[in-house]
C-alpha cells in the first residue's frame, strides 16, 4: 500500500473546496490516515519546493503558500500517488481536463488548488517534513475488503 501526501493549498481553503476535495478521495475508496490544518513557514517551503529554488516563481510561490493555512492529508491505497495525480490533473490548471480537481476548479498555474506527491518515494520525504509519527493513524478501514482485493494489498 502506497502513501500519498495531499495539500489543499491556500486558494482551495479560501474558496471553500476542502470538503469537495476530501469527498472525491473518500468516494474513490482511498484510506485517510492523516489530516490537519497547518500554516506553512519559509524554511519548510525551501525544502518542500527545493526542486524549484532557482525558478523565477519561487519567491511568489512561497508567499502564496503562506498566505493562509493549508489542509494536509495522507491517503493510502494501491499505487495511490499515480491514482491521485490523475484525479488532480496537470500543474497548469488551464490545461487540466474537466473531471479532474484542477480542471473543475482552477485556471491558474500558481493558484492550482492542490498539491499531491509525485511518487510514493517523494511522499515518504513529504510525510517526514509535514507530519509527526503520532499524527498518522494505522486504523482498520472495514470496507477495504470491498475496495481492494487481497492480492492487491
Ligand atoms: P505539481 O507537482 O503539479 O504540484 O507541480 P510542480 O512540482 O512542478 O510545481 C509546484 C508548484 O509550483 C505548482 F503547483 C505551482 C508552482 N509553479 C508555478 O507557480 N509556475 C510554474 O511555472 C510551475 C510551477
Amino acid at each position: 500500500m502506497e502513501r500519498t501526501v495531499v495539500l489543499v493549498k491556500p486558494d482551495g481553503v479560501q474558496r471553500g473546496l476542502i470538503g469537495d476535495i476530501i469527498s472525491r478521495f473518500e468516494r474513490k475508496g482511498l484510506h485517510l490516515i492523516g489530516l490537519k490544518m497547518i500554516s506553512l513557514w519559509d524554511a519548510l517551503l525551501d525544502e518542500w519546493y527545493a526542486h524549484h529554488k532557482e525558478k523565477p516563481f519561487f519567491a511568489g510561490l512561497k508567499q502564496f503558500m503562506m498566505s493562509a493555512p493549508v489542509v494536509a492529508m495522507v491517503w493510502q491505497g494501491p499505487t495511490s500517488a499515480a491514482v491521485i495525480r490523475k484525479m488532480v490533473g496537470p500543474t497548469r490548471a488551464s490545461e487540466a481536463e474537466t473531471g479532474t480537481i484542477r480542471g473543475d476548479f482552477a485556471l491558474s498555474t500558481q493558484y492550482n488548488i492542490i498539491h499531491a506527491s509525485e511518487t510514493g518515494d517523494i511522499a515518504k520525504k513529504e510525510i517526514e517534513l509535514m507530519f509527526r509519527p503520532e499524527e498518522l493513524f494505522d486504523w482498520d478501514k472495514t470496507d477495504l475488503s470491498h475496495i481492494v482485493a487481497s492480492e492487491e494489498k
